[in-house]
């Protein structure tokens, strides 16, 4: 091959590369999913979401993921959340996955929550064993963190795509956090619940609208 045409692909494969990575920005800058707001209005708002073991659908049908119920009552593959500032928010978690377990046991407390207590279907539970963790809801900046008990690994009628209902193999966490003033805050799991990744924490664990999102606390 001539020098000239190895220079030509050498500058090919350069291009390429640089293409790529562009593509990769500009996706992670532009792709957000869309906002979803909670029910009601200060001084008291309800959140309900769901956790789903494979979304089913694309971009990644088997990655795991959150989704968020909106006002009309409708699941939508967000991790986007509007609630209002100043107010109790009332959260309900409809778990479908099964337990991947924690790896600080630390996190097995529900914390910054009412009462420092959640009820996992209908009971009230202070602590969750650790190893029955399936993903956690956390605001770090708000001190919330709130361990997310996973369906039996041989419950029957267990969903496969999402978003999930009801007659499918769930808990149901509840639990509910105080906002303080306007901000936007970082939610995300604590759970390495990306299967097939490194440790657990690449892709969905590092996706806003799966494993990732933000509160945004308006005024
Ligand atoms: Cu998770």
């Amino acid at each position: 091959m001539s020098t000239a045409a190895r220079l030509a692909l050498v500058a090919a494969g350069i291009a390429a590369g640089a293409a790529l990575i562009a593509y990769y920005i500009a996706s992670y800058l532009t792709q957000t999913p869309p906002v979803v707001a909670a029910t009601g209005n200060m001084p008291s708002a309800s959140l309900t979401l769901q956790t789903v073991a494979s979304l089913g659908f694309k971009p990644h049908p088997d990655w795991v993921s959150y989704l968020a119920k909106n006002p009309a009552g409708k699941w939508v593959h967000s991790t986007v959340l509007r609630v209002p500032a100043h107010s109790t928010i009332n959260v309900t978690i409809y778990q479908f996955d099964t337990a991947t377990g924690l790896r600080n046991p630390f996190w097995g407390e529900p914390r910054g929550i009412a009462n420092a207590t959640m009820t996992v279907d209908g009971k009230p539970l202070k602590v969750l064993d650790p190893d029955l963790a399936s993903h956690t809801f956390a605001i770090p900046d708000l001190g919330v963190s709130v361990p997310l008990k996973g369906v039996a690994d041989d419950a029957k009628n267990q969903c496969s795509v999402a978003p999930c209902t009801l007659a499918e193999a769930h808990t149901t966490v509840k639990f509910s956090f105080k906002t303080d003033k306007p901000g936007k805050f970082r939610w995300q799991c604590f759970v390495p619940c990306a299967a097939g990744f490194p440790l657990g924490f690449g892709g969905p664990m590092q996706s806003l609208g799966y494993m990732d999102g933000y509160l945004e606390v308006v005024g």
